[in-house]
């Protein structure tokens, strides 16, 4: 009597999470259905350029001049969309008053649509992440953000990067996004955070396919950046056992760390053991060094 009270309870329980779970991606396919399109995008950018009725020119040579549009003309633009009723929460009134007008209270069209281009941006990220929520709690753990990332590499510029090297490029971008936005160590975070972060905002220039001149150096997630620590945290290793120990530590930096810093060290750093386990704690070290342990704080760490 008993068992059969477990086994209904639990197919009550598969039943409600796979109810759940469908529900979940209604929701999303919803979402992504909404989801204003590059086309649509252009668009906008083309009607907002004819419709403005005033150029600024601006009198300094590094400043381009700017087209500025009222409110009737705001209003005229999201009527002349070929689905106006997409761009419904860009044209309020509401959004118009957040920028700063002229004295004719004018808009920068430039400034709204970059406005509506990162808008864009967050609510395709949170439809793309909210895919590996499995449990659909609205949070993603390690695993959810392994397989994320995992899939994220195809599009990302990631020259010279081997396959041996990719599962360790993989964990590392993980073990970044827990190290900074798990602080509470729950082992989950919710999307929300993940896509206000910068942390997203740096992997995601990897996406484009002309980064900025010199991001190799400069973003934590290049190829060149991981392969750089990768290379430190091997060197140091000596045992070869993928941890490094208090001793194998202690040669970094020509062995001017001292004990204080290790104590502070281990304190910040998750390790297995009580040895540091991943790139990115040697990321952590290599920063520490650098700035001095009491100044550092977790927005600081960063290759
Ligand atoms: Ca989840
Ligand atoms: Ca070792």
């Amino acid at each position: 009597m008993e068992i059969k009270k477990l086994i209904s309870l639990k197919s009550k329980n598969i039943f409600q999470q796979t109810l759940h779970r469908a529900a979940y991606k209604l929701k999303l396919d919803k979402q992504e259905g909404k989801l204003i399109t590059n086309d649509e995008l252009d668009t906008l950018w083309d009607l907002l350029n004819e419709t403005a009725g005033f150029t600024y020119k601006s009198d300094q040579e590094n400043v381009a001049d700017d087209k500025l549009i009222n409110f009737k003309e705001f209003e005229l633009v999201k009527e002349r969309l070929n689905n106006p009723k997409k761009f419904n929460s860009y044209f309020k009134p509401s959004i118009f008053v957040r920028f700063p007008g002229d004295e004719s209270c004018r808009i920068s069209i430039l400034q709204f649509y970059n406005y509506v281009l990162r808008k864009v941006s967050l609510d395709q990220a949170w439809v793309d992440l909210a895919k590996y929520d499995l449990d659909c709690d609205g949070c993603l753990n390690e695993d959810d953000l392994n397989k994320y990332i995992g899939d994220l590499m195809a599009f990302m510029n990631l020259p010279n990067i081997t396959i041996s090297f990719k599962k360790f490029y993989q964990c590392t971008a993980v073990r970044k996004f827990m190290f900074f936005l798990d602080s509470m160590k729950l082992g989950k975070i919710p999307i929300i955070n993940i896509i206000l972060s910068p942390i997203l905002t740096e992997l995601f220039e990897l996406r484009e396919s002309e980064p900025l001149e010199g991001f190799e150096k400069r973003n934590w997630f290049s190829a060149y950046s991981s392969q750089r620590v990768y290379g430190q945290f091997l060197n140091l290793d000596t045992d070869q056992n993928g941890m490094l120990s208090r001793e194998e530590i202690a040669e970094y930096n020509n062995g001017t760390i001292t004990g204080i810093f290790f104590d502070r060290l281990f304190e910040e750093c998750q390790t297995y053991k009580n040895e540091i386990t991943s790139i990115l704690e040697m990321a952590v070290i290599k920063k520490m060094v650098t700035m001095g342990y009491e100044e550092m704080n977790a927005d600081d760490i960063t290759v």
